[in-house]
């Protein structure tokens, strides 16, 4: 039957091949709280902290606040946390419904900080914690967050706080009467009151039965000129402002083939936003899961009308600072502020609240192979076999949405995978894993048994009336898992149990796609805001942003697993194994907190160049918002790359966190082996450097979990001061000790890459470069930019094979590159590689340093204890002057003994370095190399 949302879905899925249609989605000027938000006149703020209503309790601060407009009430919360973190919350005092306040985010509500309330007036208060204060001004409200005497993040500074109170539907679309109880009626204070209680788009129409209940503030960012964060988007690192274009929107959307450089929503949304000066770091987290917007302004501009708060003036005493603006539909005002002032810092109090990804295992971080779709058995047996003949390390391969049968999740397709269990045999008789696709549209189809026992439960979402919803998908009409409803959580996370999931091993990881969630016959490609999710009794619209997330959300009883709060896909896949091997999880939707669990890519981008440079200042914006194993599909999924874009992107991936090649059923086959020797040998040369650092690479997932500073960052994270960093697009370090610029411009044979302060050399030919400062450097098609720091000590394998868990045991490569003092110094993570043995102490975590001639590695961690076979093959010390006259070791078990070694001197640019061959020590033992 062809209806109007099937029509809807026929056309979208058409526009499948082509650019995405910006038409599908919502402008702010489509969108009428975006709209009331964005003609707030600053300056003339109604809010009134009422100071004789203040009160203090051990965990914060608390008080009334009028709108002295429409005399509606809040209360504001105020709680200082341990490690410089407050909390601020504006709600509304007396609601005629509560309001939505996101409970799966959080990993805690963060532990309280001791304080003191001094300066106690009518004009407001100050509280002091920790060395820090925020200083509240009653008339009207604005707090000022300031470090010691350093004023960092200031709210409500422009006056653009708006909170729409719940209020009873008008019986007409008139103004209230002069005295008119406004609760009753439409906010006087806007003029705008189209789409109040109603709102239509592109034919759909959101039935808003609660009426306008937006909330928004504007927050400074003092003495900054960057604000970085708030993915997803495919814009700069450093966010743009947005005087003269839309905001950035978070909201979250299936935009397949997205454009470049602009604000849209794509497929996630984190709240989350840094800024960075040399002397302070800071970042807030805007606690809610409606669709939000997000305006930024950099001051001074001399356009700004004058505040009466005396700031934003535009005058010649007021400190730069970047204004932001942030506005969402519903929910309430939950705000926090991590005063850093390191960047270090920052990372470590955004994890206290949204908690670290767990350590992955170590086959995620090898090379992944995907293709929309590898056909059958018979395919994927040649895919994996190619891989070993061409001699390419290759992981794990991936299973889309046509293994299944007729697109039913957790099903396969007996025709073409009869044998699924003997075709994950043979990939894992080859040290690799599979991993399956698992959608959460569930097709409506009673001989289904996944749906058939959903439907009965009544474990799906409803429509605003109360029934199942259907709304269109890959499978043709389908229904979506209420995941607010902790029966449906479980019940979903024990189909992954391997008697429930036929067909699956303990080898078959999982990729959640779709679950923004993507629904054809929805608006902007989505589900409708009205519709209803019985497990919290919410509307969807309060919950959106979050709804993918949920797909991974644990029931309460394992909550406490991991020492903290993860979720359904990787409960599923813990529980499966007893809670003994690591899950790993692959989901395109994404919020705060989706770090606990998945890897997240950047979904469908397109075989060409601008996609493959948006892939940097992408991923970085997701790593420093804490969602930190990430990339972007290799060779671009939509198009067919060129040889040169295809071995480009290998490269680019080779040096981030999430490394999978994948494309669209309608491009051409493109597995290296379909392209010229050339391009062969590159990719070949290529995936082996991602193997030799996967050691680096495993270390720094370990040390992101312990401290949830992220792999990939940008250079101002370990140069805070250096300012010519802070714009840096396609740049960015892995660790502190890796300097990556992937050549991302079409026939480029140079780049031009920028150093920060110290000494860098090339990774091959060991040329040295000495920052701050930018070179042009020569990028024939088989270079990749990647450069070592001097000062630091890298551990390596150099014995590549055809997947990493056939490394486990080999030997390692010490890469100690020197820095001007002749000092060196890095760490060493080592573990099982797939177990949480290493949360009982099966682990070794090595500090390694070079200093005054000698090497050392000692245990960070004493407790740690792991029996590897691993030993020290290799050590290369770079930037060593002259050649020793001796090398020896000393270690428990070897005693003293000389080793070996050859010095090679630079010529020109090139750095001297020694060699010293086979130490032979276990890494299980602590050793000294002593050159004299
Ligand atoms: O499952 C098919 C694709 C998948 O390959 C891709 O990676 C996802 O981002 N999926 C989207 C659905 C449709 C894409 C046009």
């Amino acid at each position: 039957m062809a209806t109007l949302p099937r029509l809807v879905a026929a056309a979208v899925l058409l526009t499948l091949v082509c650019a995405v249609d910006r038409n599908n989605f919502k402008t702010c000027q489509q969108s009428s709280f975006c709209r009331r938000h964005r003609a707030i006149k600053p300056g003339e703020s109604p809010y009134l902290l009422l100071t004789d209503t203040v009160s203090v309790t051990d965990e914060g601060v608390f008080a009334d606040v009028l709108n002295e407009k429409n005399r509606v009430f809040f209360i504001l919360e105020i709680y200082p946390l341990k490690d410089s973190t407050l909390r601020i919350k504006i709600n509304e005092k007396n609601p005629i419904k509560q309001r939505f306040e996101d409970p799966y985010a959080l990993t805690g509500d963060g532990q309280s900080e001791t304080f003191e309330v001094v300066d106690r007036s009518s004009d407001g208060l100050t509280v002091k914690f920790g060395t820090n204060r925020a200083v509240v001004k009653a008339k009207p409200l604005k707090i000022d967050v300031y470090n010691g005497k350093e004023l960092v993040v200031s709210t409500n500074a422009r006056g653009l706080l708006k909170f729409e109170h719940y209020r009873n539907k008008p019986e007409s679309n008139d103004q209230p009467a002069e005295g008119e109880d406004p609760g009753n009626a439409l906010p006087l204070e806007d003029e705008d009151a189209n789409g109040l209680w109603e709102e239509t788009f592109k034919g759909h129409t959101d039935s808003k039965p609660h009426g306008p209940a937006s909330v928004g503030m504007d927050i400074s960012f003092i003495n900054s000129k960057h604000v970085y964060g708030i993915p997803e988007h495919a814009d700069s690192f450093s966010l743009k402002e947005t005087t003269s274009t839309e905001p950035y929107r978070l909201y979250n959307l299936d935009v397949f083939e997205y454009e470049l450089d602009n604000p849209m929503a794509l497929y996630g949304s984190v709240p989350v936003m840094l800024s960075h000066t040399p002397r302070q770091s800071a970042a807030v987290f805007w606690h809610n899961t409606a669709e939000t917007w997000v305006d930024i302004k950099k001051l001074p501009d001399t356009n700004v009308v004058s505040s009466i708060t005396g700031f934003f003036s535009g005058g010649d005493s007021d400190p730069p600072q970047v204004s932001t603006h942030w506005f969402s539909e519903s929910g309430v005002i939950d705000l926090f502020i991590m005063i850093g002032p390191r960047p270090m810092d920052v990372f470590r109090q955004y994890g206290a609240l949204t908690g670290n990804y767990n350590l992955p295992p170590l086959f995620s971080l090898g090379y992944h192979q995907c293709r929309w779709n590898y056909n059958d058995e018979e395919d994927v047996r040649q895919v994996n076999e190619n891989f070993d003949i061409h001699d390419l390390p290759m992981d794990v391969l991936w299973l889309d949405i046509e293994h299944t049968d007729g697109k039913r999740y957790f099903t396969w397709d007996h025709n073409k995978f009869p044998h699924s269990l003997e075709m994950i045999a043979n990939l894992t008789a080859r040290g690799r894993k599979l991993v399956t696709i698992v959608d959460p549209h569930i097709k409506r189809d009673n001989n289904y048994f996944f749906y058939k026992e959903n439907h009965d439960r009544d474990l799906f979402v409803h429509t605003k009336d109360g029934s199942e919803f259907d709304g269109w998908c890959w499978p043709g009409s389908s229904s979506y898992l209420d995941l607010t409803n902790p029966e449906t959580r479980s019940h979903y996370s024990d189909t992954y149990m391997l008697d429930r999931y036929k067909g699956s091993t303990l080898d078959t990881f999982i990729w959640n796609d779709m679950n923004e969630p993507s629904v054809f016959s929805g608006p902007e490609v989505t589900m409708q805001k009205d519709n209803l999710h019985p497990g919290l009794g919410v509307e969807h619209r309060e919950i959106h942003n979050v709804y993918g997330m949920l797909f991974l959300l644990t029931s309460e009883g394992l909550r406490k697993f991991l020492f903290q709060q993860h979720q359904g896909t990787f409960e599923g896949l813990l529980r499966r194994s007893d809670g003994r091997i690591r899950p790993f999880i692959l989901t395109r939707a994404h919020y705060a907190g989706t770090q606990r669990s998945s890897a997240v890519w950047t979904g469908d981008n397109t075989a060409d160049w601008g996609h493959l440079r948006i892939s940097e200042p992408m991923l970085l914006s997701l790593s420093v918002t804490g969602i930190t194993h990430v990339g972007a599909d290799v060779g671009g999924f939509f198009g067919n790359p060129d040889s040169h874009l295809l071995s480009r992107w290998y490269q680019a991936g080779a040096f981030q966190p999430f490394f999978r090649a994948h494309a669209h059923q309608d491009t051409k086959r493109r597995e290296p082996w379909m392209f010229d020797g050339e391009t062969q040998r590159i990719i070949r040369n290529t995936l082996r450097q991602r193997y030799q650092y996967l050691p680096l690479w495993y270390t720094l997932f370990y040390e992101n979990e312990l401290t949830g500073a992220p792999p990939m960052r940008p250079i101002w994270v370990d140069f805070p001061e250096d300012e010519a960093s802070y714009a840096v697009d396609y740049e960015h370090l892995v660790g502190s000790s890796l300097l990556v610029r992937p050549v991302v411009e079409e026939g480029a044979t140079t780049a031009s890459v920028y150093f920060p302060p110290g000494v860098w050399y090339d990774v091959i030919d060991l040329t040295t470069y000495t920052g701050p400062g930018s070179v042009t450097v020569s990028a024939p098609r088989d270079k990749i930019p990647v450069y070592q720091r001097g000062g630091t000590i890298i551990p390596r394998k150099d014995r590549v094979r055809r997947a990493s868990s056939l490394m486990r045991d080999d030997p390692y490569t010490l890469s100690v590159a020197l820095d001007s003092f002749g000092k060196s110094q890095g760490t060493l993570y080592i573990d099982d590689e797939h177990t949480f043995d290493y949360r009982q102490g099966k682990f070794l975590y090595l500090a390694l340093a070079f200093e005054g001639g000698i090497l050392t590695s000692k245990k960070i961690d004493p407790i740690g204890n792991y029996k590897t076979g691993s030993w020290l093959e290799r050590v290369i010390i770079v930037g060593l002057e002259k050649r020793p006259a001796k090398v020896t070791i000393q270690s428990a078990s070897l005693g003293s003994r000389d080793l070996e070694s050859f010095f090679e001197s630079g010529g020109g640019a090139h750095a001297s370095h020694l060699t010293i061959r086979k130490p032979g020590v276990s890494m299980r033992e602590e050793f000294t190399i002593t050159i004299q």
